[in-house]
């Protein structure tokens, strides 16, 4: 029996509280209305964004269904949906592409103006949660809210994918993956032949390598305060791996040596001020490109010396590595199959979706790069 025009009962996790583990309910999920589509989820990635949101370094409205790197089939559209339909496989995205405002019609620009990041009000555009549970109104969480059996995007907000795809393999496109391919591909424009330094190596970080690699640098270094990080960054493209704990001086200096004066490229990819820093200053005075992928809490501020820019630097940061995000992630899936890059090597583990609060112990300890729930 269809499901289309019908709230739908299913499985949630519900972050009710800050700092607390997910409850699984039972929520109402509404019908698409126009231009949205909802969408079974298959399966979901844990990234260290929806930690952020969880203790609140990441502001978003509570109670929340959390979650943005989803993979799915669509169940039904609203009014005037054209680019997907029913039975679609669809990844939805946290930044949308409505493809008309001033920033999707720019070439480079993919902050999309229908975002629910710069104000994050966690409802739909009509102000209104799709999701209620024991008669609360439950926030969607950047748009996608992809911890639920079924969640409704925003039209703009989901990209249709080949449908001989592995979703289970290819949900990290909708966040870590495309973020840090594309910060090394398309935002530092990272040459051949160059030496780039990577902060921070889960899976966003080790996503960063593999765009390196494919941009075809000659050195790679990873820097990461967890050496069990390390095997798994080689083997996607690290050429190098240290420590800062190995070191009595500053990691920036190490790096200038290491590299005869500075890198050509460095990424910061785990969320700190300190290390932002610290990739700013190892890059290459005259030309070296800083590019910051992780987040820090709306409180804490970047403070440098101007010099560090005079002298030629380029700082610069990206969300979703600066990829449009309806046009590109098709594509990304079909490079996938094609096995241009391996994506599916982010994936450490994979749980059962009740079993989301172990997932994100396994991140917090360290264990894990990439867990995967699936539905
Ligand atoms: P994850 O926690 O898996 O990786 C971070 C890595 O950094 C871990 O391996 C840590 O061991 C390492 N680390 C922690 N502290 C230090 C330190 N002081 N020095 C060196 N290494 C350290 O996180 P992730 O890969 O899921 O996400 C990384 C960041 O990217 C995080 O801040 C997340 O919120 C952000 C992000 C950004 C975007 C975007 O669009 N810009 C999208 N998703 C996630
Ligand atoms: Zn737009
Ligand atoms: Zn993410």
């Amino acid at each position: 029996m269809s499901t289309a025009g019908k709230v739908i009962k299913c499985k949630a996790a519900v972050l009710w509280e800050l700092k607390k583990p997910f409850a699984i309910e039972e929520v109402e999920v509404a019908p698409p209305k126009a231009h949205e589509v909802r969408i079974k989820m298959v399966a979901t990635g844990i990234c260290r964004s929806d930690d952020h949101a969880i203790d609140g370094s990441l502001f978003t409205p509570l109670p929340a269904v959390l979650g943005h790197e989803g993979a799915g089939i669509v169940e039904s559209v609203g009014e005037g949906v054209t680019s997907v339909k029913p039975g679609d496989k669809v990844i939805p995205v946290f930044l949308p592409q409505c493809g008309t405002c001033k920033v999707c019609k720019h070439p480079e620009g993919n902050f999309c103006l229908k975002n629910n990041i710069s104000k994050p009000t966690g409802t739909m555009q009509d102000g209104i949660t799709r999701f209620t549970c024991r008669g609360k109104a439950i926030y969607h969480f950047l748009g996608t809210s992809t911890y639920s059996q079924y969640t409704v995007v925003q039209e703009c907000a989901v990209a249709k994918i080949n449908a001989a795809s592995p979703l289970d393999k290819v949900c990290p496109i909708g966040c870590a993956f495309s973020t840090g391919y594309g910060s090394a591909t398309k935002v530092a424009k990272v040459t051949p032949g160059s030496t780039c330094a990577v902060f921070g190596l889960g899976g966003v970080g080790l996503s960063v390598v593999m765009g390196c690699k494919a941009a075809g640098a000659a050195r790679i270094i990873g820097i990461d305060i967890n050496k069990d990080k390390f095997a798994k960054a080689q083997e996607v493209g690290a050429t190098e791996c240290i420590s800062p704990m190995d070191f009595q001086k500053p990691i920036e200096e190490v790096l200038k040596e290491m590299s005869g004066g500075g890198v050509d490229f460095s990424f910061e990819v785990i969320g700190r001020i300190d290390t932002m820093m610290s990739a700013l200053m190892c890059c290459q005075d005259s030309y070296g490109v800083s590019v910051i992928v992780g987040g820090v809490a709306d409180s804490e501020k970047l403070s440098l010396n101007p010099m560090l820019l005079l002298t030629g630097r380029t700082l610069k940061g990206t969300l979703f590595g600066g990829f449009k995000s309806k046009d590109s992630v098709p594509k990304l899936v079909e490079d996938f199959m094609a096995k241009k890059f391996p994506v599916d090597l982010l994936i450490t583990h994979v749980l059962p979706f009740e079993k989301i609060n172990e997932g994100f112990e396994l991140l917090r300890s360290g264990k894990s790069i990439r867990t995967v729930l699936t539905f």
